[in-house]
């Protein structure tokens, strides 16, 4: 009876562990949909044959999937530290980080694959992302106020580099390729740059810059945010024609060859 007691009154106490946080239901609702993601992906992914497509499935499901854990360490509590700054000891999920600096890189390679780039830029667009990521980490764990400003400067700078390499140099790649894979992808190059914008934005008006919109706000918005930049966009570049290899249809004018401006491999 004592131990039934007990062990009752643990989980209970356990399962405040999780809702004390109010924020835990948007963290809850992000695993939920990223798992859903996922599995969505997966399923999609079993029928499909063709060498092109196979990459863009599995490069696409790996996002939500690496998110879904990181959004379950969040929920558990497992990606979440105190940081003491502007006086006063604030909650800073760090498992964000963990997710972007693994996911973003992915949906780089997604756009760069579409657009066929050379490997010098793809290591120059996932370089600016892992400094992009990491010193916007830093900037979350530092306890000068002023500093971490300085951090969320430096961020921003490798973020704005990625959106010109995507509305510049990939756009000129991709309008020389065929219609299918041009328009799809100004679509996902226009969703990445309004939704990659917002991050920095909300970060500074958010817990870990002046504090203005609170946890459990903040958490919803990155939860919209994360959740449109991987299965949102998953959804649209998956359902597209231009990730088949070869599958690009003759020009009228071509006289019917059946020849095909066949992708890389
Ligand atoms: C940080 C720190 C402050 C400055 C900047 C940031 C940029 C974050 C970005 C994240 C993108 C995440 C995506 C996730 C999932 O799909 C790190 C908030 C510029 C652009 C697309």
């Amino acid at each position: 009876m004592m131990t039934t007691l007990q062990s009752s009154a643990g989980i209970v106490l356990q399962a405040a562990e999780i809702t004390g946080r109010p924020e835990w239901i948007w963290l809850a609702l992000g695993t939920a949909l990223m798992g859903l993601g996922t599995l969505y992906f997966m399923i999609r992914a079993m029928g499909v044959t063709d060498a092109g497509a196979k990459k863009f499935y599995a490069i696409t499901t790996l996002i939500p999937a690496i998110a879904f854990t990181m959004y379950l360490a969040m929920l558990l509590g497992f990606g979440l530290t105190e940081v003491s700054f502007a006086g006063a000891e604030h909650p800073i999920y760090w498992g964000r980080y963990a997710d972007w600096l693994l996911t973003t890189p992915l949906l780089l390679l997604d756009l760069a694959l579409l657009v066929d780039a050379d490997r010098g830029t793809i290591l120059g667009l996932v370089g600016a992302d892992v400094i992009m990521i990491g010193t916007g980490l830093i900037g979350a764990l530092t306890e000068v106020f002023a500093f971490r400003f300085i951090w969320w400067a430096v961020s921003t700078a490798a973020m704005l580099y990625i959106l010109y390499v995507l509305f510049f140099g990939f756009t000129k790649k991709a309008a020389d390729m065929d219609e299918d894979v041009a328009s799809t992808f100004r679509v996902l190059r226009n969703l990445t740059i309004v939704l990659w914008s917002a991050y920095p934005i909300v970060w500074l008006i958010g817990t870990e810059g002046v504090g203005a919109v609170p946890l459990f706000v903040e958490t919803l918005i990155f939860m919209i945010l994360d959740v449109s930049a991987k299965v949102g966009f998953g959804l649209l570049l998956l359902r597209s024609r231009a990730i088949f290899s070869g599958t690009s249809v003759p020009e009228p004018s071509a006289g019917g060859e059946g020849t095909t401006a066949a992708a890389g491999d």
